[in-house]
């Protein structure tokens, strides 16, 4: 690994003056804004209008926290942190278009929906594999250490990804490094159907609990006071934490599943909405009233239906578009497939892998490679012994790039020997199709 000093000069020291107090009218227009996007875009969906929607709701909770963020301040966001990333800074009209990938949207219609990302506002892009999104989060909070400006990174992971390497691996170099960063786990006690009650690793002793703090999301306002703690030690001290935020996810995982198919009646009906006990502390305070409420829903719930119908009628992207930005290698090679809307993933991926075969002079060559050692994908550990033989019989200079390539997968080898990697082939077979079914 590179090593890479971090500069010894003192941070700045936190004063209490520094701190912000909660604005609480922010906070709760945050959360039903959020809500309502979620409204929106489930109908949305269901109209057609868009094919993939991924609802936060119960989640709202974590929109208090970009208040305790600086301008500077990096947000490491995953796919539920819809509130928090709307607290953030990203707007309503940039939700609408990456919901239904429009090519005025971020990612010019390239990702799927949830994918949130605001430049300009410091969100990096969520990434598709869950958990993953921590090592750049960690190389974020590396960078800004490095620095030594006070910055912070906020990470958002979900409970069950807590089980996954990434998450590990970036929490022990933050915790190495002392690193500015705030693991933000969004412990809603499920994985998809899976419940990870007995599974999440904060939950089975395996972090060090001085490493971990604890909240209760579905009270909001209690989160405020301990994630301000939380922060200014990451920020002024350098002591990386885990904010394991206790909530509910009070819809299905997303549109594909129904959660009445994995959850008892009871627990369905023990769920906690954050922001029907934010509503309750606000009232009991005596800051809110059922008026007040009631215009402020119909406000955004009108805002947000106008917002979406004007970006449903907004530029899609150019099919003949479809291969810019794909490669960020000039002269990369580039494989036009044409589909038919109806067909499955699995065979759009397929269909890319013969395209590229047949018509990329390494991929073909590599075919033929692999033709002799008897198919594609169902090459026999045997059939590779002549390869690995000739190997070792190399001069030593070229044997660990010929091994990896013949030891690894073949796939991967091709794929290597293009000079491109898997996720840009497998880029260009998902794009394709999600092209031609927005066709
Ligand atoms: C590496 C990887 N494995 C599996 C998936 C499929 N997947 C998508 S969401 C999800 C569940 C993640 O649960 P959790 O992290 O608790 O977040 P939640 O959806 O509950 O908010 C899974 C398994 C994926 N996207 N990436
Ligand atoms: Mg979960």
């Amino acid at each position: 690994m590179i090593d890479v000093q971090i500069n010894e000069v003192p941070l700045k020291e936190h004063s209490p003056s520094m701190d912000n107090c909660l604005d609480e009218q922010k906070l709760l227009y945050d959360m039903l804004l959020s809500r309502e996007i979620d409204n929106r875009s489930a109908l949305v969906t269901r109209q057609g209008r868009a094919w993939f929607h991924v609802s936060a709701a119960g989640h709202e909770g974590l929109a208090v926290l970009p208040q305790l963020m600086e301008k500077n301040d990096v947000l490491v966001p995953y796919y539920r942190d819809r509130a928090l990333v709307l607290a953030r800074g990203m707007s309503t009209v940039e939700m609408a278009r990456e919901l239904m990938g429009k090519a005025t949207s971020h990612s010019a219609g390239r990702t799927m929906s949830n994918h949130f990302c605001d430049k300009e506002n410091n969100i990096f892009s969520v990434v598709s594999l869950t958990g993953t999104q921590c090592i750049p989060a960690a190389g974020a909070a590396w960078a800004s250490a490095l620095d030594n400006k006070n910055g912070l990174v906020v990470c958002g992971v979900g409970d069950a990804a807590t089980r996954q390497g990434e998450f590990y691996e970036a929490v022990s170099f933050a915790v190495e490094r002392r690193l500015p960063v705030v693991f933000v786990v969004s412990d809603n006690k499920l994985g998809i159907s899976t419940s990870t009650a007995a599974m999440a690793p904060y939950r089975l002793g395996i972090f060090n609990e001085c490493l971990i703090r604890r909240v209760d999301a579905r009270k909001p306002e209690t989160v405020f006071p301990v994630a301000q703690e939380v922060f200014n030690k990451a920020r002024f001290e350098r002591t990386p934490c885990i904010l394991v935020c206790r909530m509910d996810r009070l819809d299905s995982h997303s549109n594909s599943d129904s959660h009445k198919l994995y959850r008892s009646q009871d627990e369905l009906e023990a769920l906690q909405d954050p922001i029907e006990n934010y509503v309750a502390y606000l009232k009991e305070k005596g800051t809110l009233n059922d008026q007040d409420l009631a215009e402020q829903k119909e406000s955004i719930k009108s805002d947000v239906a106008e917002i979406f119908e004007r970006v449903y009628h907004e530029e899609e992207p150019d099919p003949e578009s479809v291969s810019t930005y794909l490669c960020n290698r000039q002269g990369a090679p580039v494989v036009h497939v044409e589909m038919e809307a109806e067909e499955t993933q699995v065979k759009a991926v397929n269909q890319v892998l013969d395209e590229a075969l047949s018509s990329i002079r390494m991929c073909c060559y590599l075919a033929r490679i692999l033709r002799i050692l008897k198919g594609v994908f169902l090459v026999s550990p045997v059939a590779y012994l002549p390869a690995i033989l000739i190997a070792l019989l190399m001069p030593p200079f070229l044997k660990p790039r010929l091994l990896a390539h013949l030891l690894g997968c073949p796939l991967v080898a091709g794929v290597r020997l293009l000079n491109c990697n898997l996720s840009t082939l497998l880029g260009w077979a998902s794009t394709s199709y999600s092209h031609n079914l927005a066709l």
